[in-house]
């Protein structure tokens, strides 16, 4: 089951049927340890709408949610970061984060600052070097569960991270540096882990670069992200966790203003946004 909020409130995707969401709100739907359940007790009294009802409408699937991502869990990240450290003298860090039991995890955005389908990320006026990263990212309920998944975009400004490590909350985090949807795939225990991830960037109507890789490079088991993440803390409305990058574009590559960015995780779907 497919969620998907929209700007007439929520719709569902269901074995082949889309329905408009009624009855509740998107943050009760949010908070949920088991939404799917609820959402197919309620669904026989949802009405049924045609799918185009949804393109074109959509927002990002986020309430009142704080958005949180881990780093380093691909040796791609781990491998781009040492490099982009080296002048500084920091790339030890990521090597040794890469192989501890305590994982990276930074806050990353509120709801404000997050981006939907189609909408505009930003990279920053005092960067040189700004990435997209595409990430498979968790919906977490109040409770630790992994109740579902959509894709993230943790927008990033590699050179004032390069620069030192201390800087990393501004290469990560500032107005639009976030995008999620398109839409929340609830949880049903079906979800194949080795899905693949693909980025691909277009400039002027062609392809600037494009690759892919699969979810089942990923290092850190999600869950165990997650107990981490909880560790002393709270999240009375859930949260979204992006779980880090495992493509990276070359070095000579850095987004410019109007590139279409498409990251597609097939059993979820893609996210597509312009740069400006
Ligand atoms: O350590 C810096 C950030 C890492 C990150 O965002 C990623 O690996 O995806
Ligand atoms: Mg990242």
């Amino acid at each position: 089951m497919k969620l998907y909020r929209t700007n007439k409130g929520f719709a569902i995707e269901h074995e082949g049927a889309v329905y408009q969401g009624s009855g509740i709100e998107w943050d009760t739907l949010l908070t949920q340890e088991n939404p799917l359940d609820l959402l197919l007790s309620a669904l026989p009294r949802m009405d049924q709408i045609d799918a185009e009802n949804i393109a074109g409408n959509l927002r990002a699937p986020i309430g009142c949610q704080e958005v949180w991502a881990a780093g380093v869990t691909y040796f791609r990240s781990r491998d781009a970061r040492m490099e982009e450290a080296k002048s500084a003298g920091g790339g030890d860090f990521y090597d040794r984060v890469y192989d501890a039991e305590r994982p990276e995890l930074f806050f990353k955005a509120t709801a404000s600052r997050v981006v939907g389908p189609n909408g505009r990320v930003a990279i920053r006026d005092d960067a040189k070097w700004s990435v997209p990263e595409p990430e498979w990212t968790l919906l977490v309920s109040p409770g630790g569960k992994i109740t579902g998944y959509t894709i993230g975009n943790d927008m990033s400004s590699r050179d004032i991270e390069g620069e030192n490590p201390l800087y990393l909350p501004q290469a990560k985090v500032y107005h639009r540096s976030c995008a999620l949807g398109p839409c929340i795939l609830l949880d049903d225990g079906t979800f194949d882990k080795r899905a693949e991830i693909r980025l691909e960037i277009g400039r002027d109507g062609k392809i600037e670069f494009s690759d892919s890789t699969t979810l089942a490079s990923l290092k850190r088991d999600p869950k165990v992200l997650v107990e981490f993440l909880y560790r002393n803390n709270t999240f009375p409305q859930g949260c979204f966790l992006l779980t880090g990058t495992g493509i990276v574009p070359p070095d000579s590559f850095t987004l410019e203003v109007n590139d279409r960015i498409e990251i597609t995780i097939p059993p979820i779907g893609t996210l597509v946004n312009t740069v400006g």
